[in-house]
């Protein structure tokens, strides 16, 4: 991948201090332009870029470009993470790949989304970090070091899709509350560990096992230490499949702080939310795993379509599994310009859960006809599949390009956003792509 440059605060200052104070805070247009002033949580965020409280904060014009950042050269980015990724909010930390960027067919560390609920934690210690397996249905408690895990079990690497359930959440409507994710929360790396399968095994799993359930290390929102930020799982068939991973590795190297270093759970295929990062316990539970965020409307659908804006009761909501059959253009960019009579490229991933992608469409006419493209093979189960097609806009003009995966199952992705739920899940709908041919 090429690597772009990381934009510097002065220059996204120098694009005008709205933008600006969109992309460093999350600030929404909509909230300043009403109030005329920053939210005390982006006030929080920009005195900590400018070394001090900002005293009067609450005095300060939002659209006031602050003369501290306006010269300064100082890079802003996730600690960790590639300033080219788009910050969705800073308290706690989510930010999303643009699709264009998600091109390689492993995705690289410094661009793999982050989705936090809470803090992670501060000074981590490798070589003491402890894994703990207990629980109603495990035959006994156990505890491995890092190092335990490396030379007791088998090594596994596999490529794994990972991708919140909130991801492309933005397109609801009415909204629905939560981070506002486009299209980029999702990545498909190369993840390194051993099996939580044979760990499991090691601990023995009791016959009446129903659910795994995991607890990470980050602290909750309210710095209240007592409280869970989230604590979610699988049912115990889907904890023993093959490529569930207790991983220490990414792409060969440790895992970037923000998604989990330095241990963490990678189960592919659903959503990322229950691939628990900071990862210091597992419980096997005797029962569907209750944790924060397994109950009430966290990562769960109404059991029955229902209309735009509906109240569902709790007891009608079920809990997300398998994701959908999804794709995304990664070539060319939204935007592209293509000169003259030529073909070119078109190209991205496809996914479909637990499932795999069997065919893949592009559509260059607003979906009147579509063109089958070449596809590969995953790298293994649970990995995205990589798709490309040459395509030849036929006279001058606007065109847009649009995908459609199709599932093992014969589903397709929807063409515009599928069933409206209370928090926006589950949106696979295809993925658009603007772009024009001049002639010259
Ligand atoms: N301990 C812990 N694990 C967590 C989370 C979290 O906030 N804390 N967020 C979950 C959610 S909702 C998602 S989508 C994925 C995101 O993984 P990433 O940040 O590595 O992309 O981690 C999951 N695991
Ligand atoms: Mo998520």
């Amino acid at each position: 991948m090429k690597k772009k440059k990381k934009v510097g605060v002065r220059e996204l200052y120098n694009k005008g201090s709205v933008k600006a104070n969109k992309e460093l805070w999350g600030e929404q247009e909509s909230d300043f332009s009403r109030r005329g002033f920053l939210s005390s949580s982006a006030l929080l965020a920009m005195g900590t870029l400018l070394g001090g409280k900002i005293v009067f904060g609450e005095n300060m014009p939002s659209d006031l470009i602050p003369s501290g950042l306006k010269d300064s050269d100082k890079e802003f980015s996730i600690p960790g993470k590639s300033g080219d990724l788009i910050i969705l909010n800073d308290k706690p930390w989510n930010a999303e790949t643009p699709p264009h960027l998600l091109d390689d067919k492993v995705t690289p560390s410094d661009i793999m989304f982050v989705r936090n609920n809470g803090v992670p934690p501060e000074n981590i210690n490798v070589s003491t970090w402890k894994l703990t397996i207990e629980g109603e249905s495990a035959e006994t408690t156990k505890s491995y070091t890092i190092a335990e895990l490396k030379s007791k079990f088998n090594q596994y690497t596999y490529n794994l899709t990972l991708e919140c359930g909130g991801n492309g959440r933005s397109e609801f409507n009415p909204a629905a509350k939560g981070n506002q994710w486009t299209l980029g929360a999702v990545g498909c790396s190369a993840w390194t560990g051993v099996r939580l399968k044979d760990v499991l095994e090691d601990v023995g799993v009791k016959s009446n096992a129903v659910y795994i359930g995991y607890y990470g290390a980050d602290k909750h929102l309210s710095g209240d230490p007592n409280k869970v930020v989230i604590s979610r799982g699988v049912p115990i068939a889907k904890a023993m499949e093959e490529e569930g991973l207790i991983a220490w590795s990414l792409n060969g190297e440790d895992i970037p702080v923000m998604n989990g270093y330095p241990l963490r759970l990678v189960i592919g295929g659903w959503p990322a939310s229950v691939s628990g990062k900071w990862l210091t316990k597992i419980a096997i539970r005797d029962k569907v795993h209750d944790g924060p965020k397994m109950d009430g409307y966290s990562y769960r659908v109404p059991k029955y379509p229902v209309a735009p804006g509906t109240k569902v009761p709790e007891e009608d909501m079920k809990i997300i599994e398998s994701m959908p059959v999804k794709s995304l253009i990664t070539f060319p960019k939204t935007g592209a310009i293509v000169k003259g009579n030529r073909s070119f490229e078109v190209r991205g991933h496809a996914w479909a859960g637990d499932l795999t992608v069997n065919e893949m469409y592009v559509s260059i006419d607003f979906g009147a006809t579509w063109k089958k493209c070449s596809l590969e093979k995953p790298a293994n189960r649970l990995a995205w599949q990589h798709w490309k097609i040459q395509v030849n806009l036929p006279e001058e003009g606007y065109y847009e390009i649009w995908s459609k995966a199709v599932d093992s199952e014969g589903k397709a992705q929807p063409l515009i956003v599928p069933g409206w739920n209370p928090k926006g899940y589950l949106n696979n709908a295809s993925h658009r792509i603007a772009c024009k041919r001049i002639d010259v």
